[in-house]
């Protein structure tokens, strides 16, 4: 990260990377997806929030982008944006957690734009990111380093030209000291849009980096209703940090490299140290455990 993307990241809370991912990549995580939206046609795909899709979903984690495999398993730690992440989160950070959105003019995707986050308390008790939040998507700069608790990853796969919508922030609001108010906090339209909030244009293959302490959200779709805004977000937190009250389970990928499966770990001030590896082993192989004594349990049943 250069003294200028250092800069602007203080000054604005976020930076727009070009070019990050390459065409290939580009195609591959294209075709995934829409592999996946065959079947499941929701506008958000992945870990954002914790829902158990059935029972025998495992305690602790959810549905998650890296099993679509391939091209998403690389963008957990992308050799271009580590320097960022590095900078932004200190040494060992973790992948926290994943989703792909997509903006569109169909019905049920047709938002708001709900400004979240932002200021010191990032937002207030109001916030979306609030009510589970105590100030955990901090921003600060002191002793010459980056201090964030969330910083978002936002690779896009579809060019999103100035008006169509998407990424919008108020830049600047990351060190703000009053929170949103109220009234600023929705806009139904791009009309209604406060004239300080800024819509960020990108092309396919770049990534928006931002801070979850800057105030953010998604402008209304105006694009053409043939076109869509693709967008995979990878979240980040320091390794003693959690947002999601989710974790990943590694074990679940088993050809990704020793530092994925290093970020994949649970929060603590150890970071991806023996001692918190053996700790998860064990829980990882509980779980297992139960789940053979649970089937095991089925069985006797079923034949009495
Ligand atoms: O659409 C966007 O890029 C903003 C997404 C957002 O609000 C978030 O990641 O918290």
């Amino acid at each position: 990260m250069n003294e200028e993307e250092k800069y602007l990241f203080d000054l604005r809370g976020f930076i727009v990377l070009k070019n990050v991912l390459q065409e290939p990549q580009i195609q591959d995580l294209s075709q995934r997806l829409e592999s996946f939206r065959e079947h499941n046609t929701s506008p958000i795909l992945g870990s954002d929030r914790t829902t158990f899709r059935n029972e025998h979903d495992p305690a602790w984690s959810s549905a998650s982008l890296l099993e679509l495999g391939g091209s998403y398993l690389d963008l957990i730690d992308l050799p271009l944006i580590t320097p960022y992440l590095e900078t932004l989160l200190g040494e060992h950070y973790r992948l926290d957690h994943d989703y792909a959105k997509i903006d569109s003019k169909m019905p049920k995707n047709e938002k708001t734009l709900y400004l979240h986050g932002g200021g010191q308390g990032s937002g207030g008790p109001a916030d979306l990111v609030g009510p589970s939040d105590g100030g955990q998507c901090f921003y600060r700069y002191s002793n010459g380093r980056f201090f964030n608790g969330l910083v978002a990853v936002a690779f896009e796969l579809d060019d999103v030209d100035q008006r169509d919508g998407g990424f919008a922030c108020i830049p600047g609001s990351h060190k703000s000291n009053i929170g949103l108010p109220a009234a600023w906090r929705h806009s139904k339209t791009q009309a209604e849009v406060p004239h300080f909030v800024e819509q960020v244009a990108a092309s396919a293959g770049d990534a928006i980096i931002f801070t979850e302490a800057c105030a953010h959200g998604t402008i209304p779709w105006q694009g053409a209703p043939d076109r869509e805004r693709r967008t995979l977000f990878y979240k980040y937190c320091p390794h003693a940090v959690a947002w999601s009250p989710c974790y990943y389970n590694s074990n679940n990928y088993p050809d990704i490299t020793s530092n994925q499966q290093k970020m994949l770990m649970p929060p603590s001030a150890y970071g991806p140290h023996t001692a918190t590896e053996n700790i998860w082993q064990k829980a990882q192989d509980e779980q297992l455990e139960l789940q053979r004594l649970r089937a095991e349990l089925s069985e006797i049943k079923a034949t009495r």
